[in-house]
């Protein structure tokens, strides 16, 4: 039928094709172009040279570094330094300094002052060892993959996961054979053994003690075994109904020496928390909170009722995991054993599925009962083989389908925040030797952070991270959660991130603690805007909106594991001014309240609540901070989760 047409017509249909396939060609996006170049990237080339040379943005201005330039008009050596970190020949700092000498030496990424550079350490070389040849399999084209056999795999995984789930769902104290207690008593010589602590051993820490003492007092008379307390009404608040300010802060008061304190939370745990209420719970939050909360009481008191409680609860937020993809769904009622999306949408948080990993290891490792280990790491396969934006997260995943919203937002804040933070912890807390894929995104995550999201306000230079709307669009707004990110990123440069990581640590710890002397108040607001350019009155502004303050603990915890880490005075200075601030505004007859403005001192507008997070972390990273012993806590052996509970590392 083709030789029918008239010549005219078939040239005619020619030419269609041929401006249809150019079409196509100048109309491909640009990034797929970049990842068919990724996929061709020779074995042991460096693992994040994965951008056209041309698409190396690192918006990162140092003030030592021309200031004006634009954001695509970056200083080389930075550059290149944030596209290879952990190259084969890159030197990294053994010990980290403290921060300021760091500043004044100025030295960046591939910089070469001798005082400042040795060996690569023998776990740096490793985990690059490692990554390359994760990189190379990546990379290896010529591996032919058997999809169809993959996902068949994956499906059957997921089957066979399906049966001992329920199993184990429907013979709660039979887990690991026997009842739970039995089981406990046979594991003797593997329980934890108490640790031992001072308590306060001067004036600052004895000061947080008060404060800890104060909202104590409170709750214990106006809310007992409720969640949390109202101080300004003097009532309580219940959210859970699981006594979470109880469950928080049991190791924050065994920490502190508060014994006759802990020992009256221990009794109520005992006799009086209960987990068969029918009643829907977030998954995340009890995880982080209540099964946290426990497990750490566990550890650091070697008191194996906590790990009893522990892994009753651990049982009854197993039916999460029933959704077809593996991926939790939030919302779990502990009474009836069930779980579903939440009301108001059909996904669940990213941050909160990818926020239960150090819980649910812990709980299996600590009993020896493989299921809790099983579940998460399976989220941890799922999300890490979907696709991201050079590294970073939508902030919604659907259960039922197992994939990311299309054009959602992507944030280091609210519902991001913490998928970040447990990449580079669930690596540090299995001994830095297993989970490559976690800190592998974790790097490329950060590199991510670096290009797409890190901006400097145009007159003062503040570092901050702002947020992606839909996916795209470029928000200068930062969530005083994401201030728990230079914490995390130290904390990963000390165990062999590179140093763009420390950069951005450093430069964001400055921005965060103006984000709190800015204000009349000196406290922060939840949410804070950053000038795009100079027709913005200033370079950090807070909407009327977000002007509240709930008693939040991100950049206590960052102070924390800046003075941990270097040993610097300094940043206990910022906290114990911070601490001030704290107790002139927030401190009421009954305890701490949040607050609804931080902008006017005369008008703070009390909120009325005092959440479990003011004693589990904000005070608990108070006390640290201020300790004369900066390795109270040592993080070499301990790894804090999202709610400020040390869980051990463990090395095997
Ligand atoms: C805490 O419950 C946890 O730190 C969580 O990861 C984020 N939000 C609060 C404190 O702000």
């Amino acid at each position: 039928s083709w030789n029918q047409l008239p010549r005219c017509q078939r040239n005619l249909i020619i030419m269609g094709i041929t401006a249809f396939c150019v079409m196509m060609l100048l109309f491909l996006p640009g990034d797929q172009l970049i990842s068919m170049k990724d996929v061709r990237l020779k074995p042991g080339s460096a693992p994040f040279h994965m951008r056209r040379e041309d698409t190396l943005q690192n918006p990162h201005h140092h003030p030592n570094l021309p200031a004006e330039k634009s954001e695509n008009d970056q200083a080389p050596e930075i550059s290149a330094a944030v596209a290879s970190p952990m190259t084969e020949d890159r030197l990294i700092k053994q010990e980290l300094l403290p921060i300021d000498k760091v500043a004044a030496n100025a030295v960046y990424p591939d910089g070469n002052s001798e005082e400042n550079v040795v060996k690569l350490p023998e776990t740096a070389v490793a985990l690059n060892d490692n990554i390359n040849g994760a990189i190379d399999i990546v990379n290896n084209v010529e591996q032919p993959i058997d999809r169809e056999a993959s996902s068949l795999d994956a499906a059957n995984d997921l089957s066979d996961l399906q049966i001992e789930l329920k199993e184990a769902i429907q013979q709660p104290l039979n887990l690991a054979g026997e009842n739970i207690e039995l089981h406990l008593q046979k594991m003797q010589n593997q329980l934890a053994k108490a640790q031992h602590f001072h308590g306060a051993t001067n004036e600052r820490q004895s000061a947080v003690v008060a404060a800890f003492k104060h909202s104590w007092a409170g709750y214990k008379k106006y809310a007992w075994g409720h969640d949390n307390l109202k101080p300004i009404s003097q009532t309580s608040h219940e959210w859970f109904g699981l006594g979470l300010s109880i469950v928080d802060s049991l190791d924050t008061m065994y920490i502190m020496g508060l014994e006759d304190e802990f020992n009256e939370a221990r009794d109520w745990v005992k006799n009086s928390l209960k987990f068969h209420t029918s009643r829907d719970v977030n998954l995340f939050e009890v995880t982080i909170r209540v099964l946290g909360g426990l497990l750490s009481a566990y550890h650091l008191s070697g008191d194996h009722m906590f790990l009893a409680k522990a892994s009753e609860l651990g049982n009854r937020l197993l039916p999460s995991f029933l959704s077809p993809s593996g991926i939790p769904y939030s919302d779990v009622n502990l009474g009836e054993r069930s779980a579903h999306s939440p009301k108001w949408s059909p996904d669940s948080s990213t941050s909160e599925v990818t926020t239960i990993q150090l819980e649910f290891r812990d709980l299996s490792r600590s009993t020896n009962v493989p299921i809790y280990e099983r579940v998460v790491s399976i989220v941890n396969e799922k999300v890490h083989a979907l696709d991201k934006n050079h590294g970073l997260v939508p902030i919604f995943i659907n259960a039922n389908t197992g994939t990311f919203r299309n054009y959602a937002t992507i944030s280091l804040g609210a519902r991001g925040d913490s998928y970040y933070e447990y990449l580079l912890k669930q690596w540090l807390q299995t001994g830095r030797k297993d989970n490559d894929n976690l800190i592998l995104d974790y790097m490329q995550a950060i590199d991510g952070v670096l290009t797409q999201l890190m901006r400097r306000t145009p007159r003062e230079n503040w570092v901050y991270i702002g947020e992606l709307i839909n996916g795209h669009d470029f928000k200068p707004k930062m969530d005083h959660l994401t201030c728990y990110l230079p914490g995390t990123l130290l904390l990963g440069h000390q165990n062999g991130m590179p140093d763009s990581h420390l950069l951005l640590a450093r430069d964001m710890m400055d921005t965060c603690y103006q984000t709190y002397i800015k204000q009349p108040t000196q406290l922060a607001a939840e949410i804070s805007y950053f000038a795009l350019n100079d027709k913005d009155e200033n370079d950090i502004y807070v909407k009327p909106n977000d002007a509240h303050n709930l008693l939040r603990p991100e950049f206590i915890e960052s102070l924390f594991y800046f003075y941990a880490l270097t040993g610097n005075r300094t940043y206990q200075d910022m906290g114990w001014t911070i601490f001030q601030a704290f107790e002139k505004h927030t401190k009421v007859a009954a305890g701490y309240t949040s607050l609804g403005n931080v902008k006017n001192t005369l008008n703070t507008r009390m909120r009325d609540l005092m959440e479990s997070f003011w004693l589990s972390e904000t005070l608990k990273y108070f006390y640290l901070l201020f300790s004369d012993n900066r390795k109270e806590i040592d993080l070499e052996k301990w790894v804090f989760n999202s709610e400020g509970h040390p869980l051990p590392v463990y090395q095997q």
